[in-house]
């Protein structure tokens, strides 16, 4: 507000726990997974991995994470990948799978206190009888979740703090209750269920469960996913703690930034929500698969070490360096709220140390991926905050700021400035347009980062990988599972990948059609040659196999993808050439001089050259012209249709001829 003399109007707002104080602060948090958002980040190599790790989870250094949440891998696509589950059948277990393990001790090391969450989008077809629905007998779900947890104390010395149910589906209430008796009966009483993680409509009618005391009692907090920092006011007065247990999801330049700013701020002042977890923790995953760099920062060049710290980082060490878990938020009113010329305020307090977050982003400049952002406006203005309570002696505080300008000027963040004075218990501070503010009673060194980061470069051709380097159930470097689980199996002096489920999974995703796949590459691909050798074996063997070039469109959209697919019918002669992976579009239907036989190492090789694509396997070869509007560029994937085992070696990949 401006007043007619020019002067910026002085709106007060009051920071007091004289009246009581608000509610408990559960912390900010991370989701590695739903899906393979990590897959590439656990192939960086030193320094930059730790550098990244560091900026992750690191206490009062980057974004210094209070929760990490991670998948519980269900072995099925569940948005950039699919990951692996502990259990793929009954009799299929181990707990080296997949990199979340690996990411949860490495956060530990950096921070003892954060908090670990975990939750399943997919599930292994038994856990729900091979049918499609996982409550279809909720204590055989159970053990599949309690199985997990169990393997995360006795594996690898994790304890689990938060469990949920099934990701943005339906919960169950059978399931719940069994899952807490289970829980506890285990030894994991402390092991709270967060729920139901739904968006939208589909979470309304939850808070009904907690007319149930049994029910309430089973659950700690109530997590929805995107919010838009509100929620029904029946949710909002019953007194259950409110977790955004799902948000973000926005493309991290400063825009991105900006909604972070304020969805941090805005989902306790307009939601009561006391947690707030990004999806997702970090971008590694190749940028031409859903969700590009919709993470905290970026890290998807692991052959150069590029990385990108990106502003999100720096927007959640405002709250996360002067606040712990634990802590109280001030009430509405008493020192959080929206301010007079737009934006908002908390602040959190540990009844001695104080600490005050505010943000001022516009509108378009902090407009989130979902859901639609109503209008309104941010001005310039000056405020006054007026301290008593435990406060009233407070002097000076630290102030530490964000600027955002959006007009060619570059970012400033999280900058440590002079010590903010208060004198007679108050302060005045004006206040910028797109900015974001703290001041605590907490020192922190403020932006601190790695320098000489690596540039970024291509994919490293030619490539090849024989597999013999991994450790057993590990997922190969850069090659990225969209469904199944893609690990290196020893045998017989042997070391090779194997896609290892053999059922449809409980799907997450909402596409019908099933094949397994795993990608490997650049989108950018359109002259390019690969060979690998194939085996199917003859017990629990897929049934149709293809290798592809020039594909594109996976996650979810798997069912859509194109490229030049070559097909093998394993025991027969027939072999084809499809446009894409439904094989809708035919190119080439051809017979081998034998048949392709199972239990034995074929060799194929496919190899894309302007128009002309030539296949081999074995011995035999032929070349075909492609057809205009085949797919020009895009990865190197395999896999089956369907499900079965598929044994894949000897990966060599060129560009050209
Ligand atoms: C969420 C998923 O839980 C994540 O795994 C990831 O896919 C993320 C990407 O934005 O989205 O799923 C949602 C899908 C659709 C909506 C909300 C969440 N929606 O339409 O509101």
């Amino acid at each position: 507000t401006i007043c007619a003399t020019g002067l910026l109007m002085t709106d007060a707002y009051k920071i007091t726990d004289k009246f009581g104080i608000g509610r408990r602060y559960d912390g900010i948090g991370g989701i590695s997974g739903g899906g393979a958002t990590s897959k590439l980040l656990v192939s960086y190599p030193e320094p930059q991995r730790s550098q990244i790790l560091d900026l992750l989870f690191k206490k009062q250094y980057g974004a210094a994470l209070q929760i990490l949440k991670v998948e519980i891998g269900g072995d099925g696509q569940s948005s950039a990948g699919s990951e692996s589950s502990h259990m793929h059948e009954p009799w299929d277990e181990s707990y080296h799978r997949g990199y979340e393990w690996w990411l949860m001790k490495e956060a530990k090391k950096r921070n003892p206190d954060i908090l670990l969450s975990a939750l399943s989008w997919s599930f292994p077809g038994w856990v729900g009888n091979y049918g499609s629905n996982p409550y279809k007998n909720v204590s055989k779900l159970a053990y599949y979740t309690v199985s997990w947890i169990k393997g995360a104390k006795e594996v690898h010395n994790l304890t689990i703090d938060f469990i949920g149910i099934w990701n943005e589906k339906m919960w169950n209430n059978d399931y719940i209750l069994e899952l807490r008796s289970s829980l506890d009966s285990n030894g994991f009483e402390k092991t709270k269920i967060v729920a139901p993680d739904t968006f939208g409509i589909e979470y309304t009618g939850f808070e009904k469960l907690f007319e149930n005391a049994t029910l309430r009692n089973a659950v700690y907090a109530i997590g929805v996913h995107y919010p838009g920092t509100e929620l029904p006011l029946n949710m909002r007065t019953n007194g259950v703690p409110l977790w955004s247990s799902e948000d973000y999801s926005t493309y991290n330049d400063d825009v991105g930034a900006g909604c972070w700013a304020r969805i941090l701020n805005q989902n306790y002042v307009n939601g009561n929500m006391t947690s707030t977890i990004s999806w997702n923790l970090i971008a590694s995953y190749y940028s031409a698969l859903p969700f590009e760099r919709d993470g905290l920062m970026t890290a998807m060049h692991p052959w150069s070490g590029h990385y990108n710290i990106d502003n999100p980082i720096w927007i959640t060490a405002h709250t996360t360096h002067f606040a712990s878990v634990g802590w109280n938020y001030l009430k509405h009113g008493k020192g959080s709220g929206k301010l007079g010329a737009g934006g908002s305020f908390v602040s959190l307090t540990n009844g001695k140390d104080l600490t005050i977050i505010i943000e001022t982003l516009s509108h378009n400049h902090s407009i989130c991926i979902r859901p639609s952002l109503p209008a309104y406006n941010v001005a310039e203005q000056s405020v006054t905050f007026v301290f008593s309570g435990s406060f009233s002696a407070i002097k000076t505080l630290h102030l530490y700021t964000t600027r955002f300008f959006f007009d060619g000027r570059s970012t400033v963040p999280f900058e440590k400035q002079a010590d903010a004075i208060i004198t007679d218990s108050k302060l005045t501070l004006r206040l910028a347009v797109d900015a974001v503010y703290t001041l605590s009673t907490i020192l922190s060194p403020g932006r601190v980062e790695p320098k000489d980061i690596p540039a970024a470069s291509e994919f490293p051709l030619p490539y090849s990988d024989n597999f013999d380097s991994y450790a057993v159930d590990e997922g190969p470097h850069y090659l990225a599972q969209q469904n199944g689980a893609w690990e290196v199996v020893k045998s017989e002096g042997e070391s090779f990948v194997r896609q290892k489920a053999l059922n449809r999974e409980i799907a997450w995703c909402d596409q019908t059609f099933v094949a397994t796949a795993a990608l490997i590459g650049d989108i950018k691909w359109h002259d390019i040659s690969v060979s690998i050798r194939v085996r199917v074996p003859s017990s629990k063997g897929a049934n149709t196999l293809f290798a592809a070039l020039r594909s594109s469109f996976y996650g979810c959209n798997e069912d859509k993808a194109t490229g030049l697919f070559l097909w093998l019918n394993p025991n027969t002669t027939t072999y084809w050439i499809s446009y894409d992976i439904a094989s809708l579009r035919i190119a080439y239907i051809g017979h081998l001089p034998t048949p392709f036989q199972l239990d034995q190492w074929h060799t194929a090789s496919l190899s894309a050259v302007g128009s002309i694509f030539s296949i081999g396997i074995d011995s035999y070869s032929i070349s075909v012209a492609v057809e205009k509007g085949a797919t020009s560029h895009g990865f190197v994937v395999f896999g089956s249709q369907g499900y079965g085992y598929s044994d894949w070696d000897d990966l060599h990949i060129e560009s050209g001829v």
